[in-house]
């Protein structure tokens, strides 16, 4: 590294965690690019972090605290001294507490910085504090919980099998805007003569760099796994062999289940044809090592969790574990890699608080009580823009006895509702360790520019209301370098000594995860249960998703864009304009049915709101489905709502997680 260049980490939630250098001058970050030797990111970056210094320099960087002078949401407010904000907030906590006790209050903290220190730097604060807990479960806990159905505690497999593969199929992976390594991965396998298959709801890019794309109905893919096992079984290209020396229940499943999910039953709930699932059916079964891709877009419905359990099927039943290159990925588990529990610090609790779900958060702001909720505050997350339910959230935040405190970069949809709003730090201005959930290495970095303005890291801003708390733990005095080390420190079969001292020295390094033997099933039978009598449901079957049952016509899919990340990068005025405006993509049959035209105004609505977008009409959308890409900030929108005003605080059926894509909807000209 020379003097001016530095290494550092992308902090935002995405499974390639990639590895930046990051140039600098006079104490500013001038550019920032890809590290070419980083070995998932290889010198590539996504258009977003390509300008990242954009965002850290952005005008609209918050550079110090504020107190609220207007009403709720009008975003007026007067700055105010790092010691004020910090003793108005204890202050008002302290009188919460006495009043109606600690659980009134509630963090709510997601996926702003992914760094293991800042991401959990406020639990050990609330768990002493009493405050109630977040059920932290908007993301993609279903899956989690649809593979643990089926494999109990059986690890990934390694996503560089992808490139042995005979047949990739990246299945509700938007892989060319949410993961793009993995879809250099994936064209690279094809490139070296795998077929490439997509299947999704709508054309993405990543369908237009593929073979094949099969687009489905939304939350439908239980039913094509099905149909597609059905045809193996009926066609005899079920690996027998494997199945009698691997899976529990197949012959059960085969009978009570897969009997009834012909190709002809599935159709209509999958939205393919007959003759494109037998087709499917059987690319796959013939395939030698088939590599399934699973993302996480078709697990955010009511049958969420059974999707990822049915799917998690396929390759037990055709034997595709059999083979190196063969086999389903749904991301790598790295959790065990360092001992969180030294951070987030759960024995400062004195009793296990009220936990919250972060889906439901227009319910708990509204509708808890014993204690109500009397004071949230929000560090890198903005729930105003992307928890489901917008007007019950919106609600919420403009209750007058509602003490908010925003911690952020930016006056974002949620800040605006604050009372007060701190300024916090980008990941270029605090130091962290992270790791990788779409792979294994892992890095450490320090700041490479100091505080832009005022602004502290969440850390930092904890450190400060413990002190001004009166409490004495050691703990909360420690600095972030501290809490680093502590990480690192203790032994961990993921980690050898060569690994730690090349982690402490900043350099990106590949972890060794416990390995296991291909078959190696970790499930109580040492089997792939498909047949699990500890569940609900003993076997994969139909489930129907929740807006199947809402008795609006289209479905519509709240999707990403390889232009902003939740809704972060809004601030970007060059990526935002890529998007010109909040946009609904619709198949021309729906169209012509509701008399719109190309680039009109129309009012999406449903039961729990409306939104207003601009119409594009395009076959790359399957008719009946109708598509938005990101997560718009309301200032650069053109009606009161973003899209999840659209979007339930219903639960998945396994994980507790958030439906935010199970949504249905009538469209009409505004
Ligand atoms: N550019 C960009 N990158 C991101 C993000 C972003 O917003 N923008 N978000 C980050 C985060 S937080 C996450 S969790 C990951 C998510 O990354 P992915 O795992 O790729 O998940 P999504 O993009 O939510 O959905 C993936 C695809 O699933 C499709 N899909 C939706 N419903 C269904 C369905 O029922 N069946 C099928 N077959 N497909 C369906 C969607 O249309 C979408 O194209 O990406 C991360 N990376
Ligand atoms: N309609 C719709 N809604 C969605 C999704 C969707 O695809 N469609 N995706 C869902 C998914 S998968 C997820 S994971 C969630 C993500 O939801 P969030 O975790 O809320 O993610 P972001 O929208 O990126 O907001 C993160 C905020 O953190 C701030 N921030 C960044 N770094 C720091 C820091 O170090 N400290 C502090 N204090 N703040 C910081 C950023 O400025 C940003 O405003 O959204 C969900 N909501
Ligand atoms: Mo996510």
């Amino acid at each position: 590294m020379t003097k001016n260049l530095h290494r550092s980490v992308c902090p935002y939630d995405c499974p390639d965690t990639c590895g930046l250098l990051v140039e600098v001058e006079a104490g500013r970050a001038i550019r920032v690019t890809g590290d070419p030797q980083h070995p998932m990111t290889r010198g590539l970056l996504c258009p977003k972090m390509l300008n990242y210094e954009r965002t850290v320099h952005s005008p609209r960087r918050l550079t110090t605290p504020l107190l609220r002078t207007g009403v709720k949401g009008s975003g007026q407010f007067e700055a105010i001294s790092w010691d004020e904000a910090i003793e108005r907030i204890c202050n008002r906590w302290q009188g919460l507490i006495a009043e109606h006790g600690a659980e009134s209050i509630l963090p709510y903290s997601y996926a702003g910085t992914m760094g293991l220190v800042q991401r959990n730097a406020g639990h050990a604060f609330f768990h002493k504090l009493g405050a109630s807990r977040l059920e932290r479960t908007i993301c993609s806990p279903a899956k989690d919980a649809g593979w643990k159905a089926l494999m109990g505690e059986t690890p990934a497999i390694e996503p560089a099998e992808m490139g042995q593969s005979d047949l990739v199929i990246l299945w509700g992976i938007n892989a060319a805007a949410t993961s793009i390594h993995a879809m250099v991965d994936a064209q690279k396998a094809r490139r070296r003569g795998a077929r490439l298959l997509v299947i999704d709801t709508y054309r993405t890019p990543t369908a237009d760099a593929s073979d094949e794309a099969f687009l489905v109905k939304p939350g439908g893919d239980g039913a094509l796994a099905l149909a597609m096992m059905h045809v193996m079984v009926r066609d005899g290209l079920a690996d027998r062999e494997f199945i009698d020396a691997n899976v529990l229940g197949f012959e059960q499943f085969g009978r009570e289940i897969l009997s009834n999910c012909s190709p002809e039953k599935m159709a209509d709930v999958c939205g393919l044809a007959v003759e494109r699932i037998e087709k499917l059916a059987r690319e796959y079964a013939g395939a030698q090592a088939p590599f399934i891709r699973l993302g996480s877009g078709l697990t955010r419905y009511g049958n969420g969790a059974m999707t990822v359990r049915t799917i998690a099927c396929l390759p037990a039943v055709s034997g595709a574990w059999r083979n190196t290159g063969g086999g389903i990925l749904c991301g790598t588990s790295t959790g065990g890699a360092y001992p969180m529990p030294s951070i987030t610090r759960e024995d400062f609790m004195q009793q296990p608080t009220r936990l919250v779900s972060m889906n439901q958060l227009g319910a708990a702001l509204n509708e808890l009580s014993e204690p109500p909720v009397m004071s949230l505050y929000v560090y890198h997350s903005n729930p105003a823009a992307i928890a489901p339910d917008q007007n019950a959230v919106i609600r919420g935040l403009e209750r007058e006895n509602l003490f908010t405190v925003v911690h952020e970069r930016f006056l974002t949809d949620t800040a605006r509702y604050a009372d007060i709003v701190l300024p916090a730090t980008s990941s270029l201005e605090h130091a962290d360790l992270y790791r990788c959930y779409g792979g294994y290495h892992t890095q450490r970095c320090d700041a490479v520019i100091p505080a832009v303005g005022d602004a502290k890291s969440n850390w930092e801003v904890f450190s400060l209301l413990a002190r001004r708390m009166g409490w004495s733990e050691a703990f909360f005095h420690l600095k972030v370098d501290e809490l680093i080390e502590i990480l690192i420190c203790e032994e961990n079969p993921w980690r050898t000594p060569d690994i730690n001292r090349r982690l402490r020295q900043g350099e990106p390094v590949q972890m060794m995860p416990p390995s296991s033997p291909r078959c190696d099933w970790r499930t109580p039978s040492g089997r792939i249960e498909i047949l699990n009598v500890r569940e609900p449901e003993p076997l994969p079957r139909l489930l129907p998703t929740h807006a199947a049952l809402d008795g609006f016509p289209l479905r519509l899919q709240p999707a990403t864009t390889p232009q902003a990340l939740n809704s972060s990068f809004y601030e970007q005025d060059e990526l935002r304009q890529k998007q010109a405006c909040m946009v609904l993509m619709m198949n021309p049959v729906d169209a012509g049915n509701r008399g719109l035209a190309d680039g009109q105004q129309v009012r999406a609505f449903n039961q729990f709101g409306e939104v207003l977008f601009t119409v594009r009409i395009t076959e790359r959308v399957p008719a009946g489905t109708v598509v938005t890409e990101g997560v718009w900030w309301r200032e650069f929108i053109t009606g009161e709502r973003g899209v999840n005003a659209l979007t339930s605080q219903r639960l998945t059926d396994g994980g507790r997680g958030s439906t935010l894509y199970d949504v249905a909807v009538e469209v009409r000209a505004a």
